[in-house]
């Protein structure tokens, strides 16, 4: 293409690679999503559509971009996991984050109708979601974040299914629901759960206790798999990539065939415990 006196222009782009040999994780969240659940009528304190719908979208986010090791969703947010060897976009930042949103929300709208076929969307309010990039120097922050997520989960459900008990079945309005809510721990909730409305906490479903996570399910899993390191140097069990070393190109391909061959699943599983992990070590080895 011949050089125009415009082309210059070019040079006021920034440059925004996230560091190398980091795991990074692409969290979306929907936009004013409160008032959007209402104006939908979303059941509280869960509605189990927009639960599954948020699933089924982040599903296919994991179909079209098999860089991807795992995803986790709780109400309207989702963390999207890349390996820290993941050459994808070069690792770009604001390449990365745009096409995971964008491929996030393109299947939440064009999936809608599939589980809210009552409440057809309505083109003045369309949901849409942000998106950001954290990138986490080892595979323990990872882990802790992860936690993080699934902890805050387990801490708002069981808030929100409590104070929506108190409202819906024990008929009290809001301000009061709160006011009594104030200060208490846990044990506190469930024992109003119990005592009040005869409801054992450890009964609701695991999809609102547990949140949900996405991940590859090989159906033979190869025992000695495409290793693209050896290394393991925070003892986690999770090869990452030699100091300056990148997976070949060719390895990469092989990678990305053998990941869009799997079966992606849902699962709505404790991720705190080593026991998840230590059944599933191709998530964060990166290694079919
Ligand atoms: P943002 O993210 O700053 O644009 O604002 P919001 O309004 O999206 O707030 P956020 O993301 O902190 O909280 C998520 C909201 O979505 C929260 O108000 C409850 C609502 N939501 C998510 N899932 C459900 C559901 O299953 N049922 C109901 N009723 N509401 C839900
Ligand atoms: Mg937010
Ligand atoms: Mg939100
Ligand atoms: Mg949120
Ligand atoms: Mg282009």
């Amino acid at each position: 293409m011949a050089n125009s006196k415009y082309e210059y222009v070019k040079s006021f782009e920034q440059p925004d690679i996230l560091l190398p040999n980091t795991w990074i994780v692409v969290r979306i969240d929907g936009r004013g999503f409160h008032k959007l659940s209402d104006y939908y009528a979303f059941k509280k304190p869960n509605d189990r559509r927009a639960l599954d719908l948020m699933n089924a979208a982040a599903v296919e986010v994991m179909n079209d971009l098999p860089d991807l090791c795992i995803a986790y969703g709780i109400s309207d947010e989702y963390s999207f996991v890349f390996h820290p060897s993941c050459e994808l976009f070069e690792r770009r930042n604001s390449k990365l984050v745009t096409t995971v949103v964008s491929s996030f929300t393109a299947h939440y709208i064009h999936q809608w109708n599939s589980y809210f076929s009552s409440t057809p969307l309505q083109p003045r309010y369309l949901p849409s979601f942000d998106g950001r990039a954290v990138i986490y120097p080892n595979t323990q922050i990872l882990r802790d974040y992860m936690s993080w997520r699934q902890v805050d989960c387990h801490i708002n459900n069981l808030y929100n299914t409590t104070f929506w008990t108190m409202v819906l079945q024990g008929g009290m309005n809001n301000t009061d629901a709160e006011q009594e809510l104030k200060g208490t721990v846990s044990a506190d909730k469930n024992e109003i759960l119990f005592k009040r409305f005869g409801i054992n906490y450890n009964n609701e479903l695991e999809i609102y206790k547990k949140g949900s996570v996405v991940y590859r399910q090989y159906e033979l899993q190869d025992p000695n798999p495409v290793q693209t390191s050896v290394d393991d140097d925070d003892g986690s069990g999770a090869s990452s990539v030699v100091p300056g070393s990148k997976p070949s190109r060719s390895q990469q391909d092989k990678l990305r065939k053998l990941r869009r061959k799997a079966r992606v699943v849902v699962d709505h599983v404790d991720i705190i415990k080593d026991e998840f992990w230590d059944r599933r070590p191709w998530i964060l080895s990166n290694a079919p």
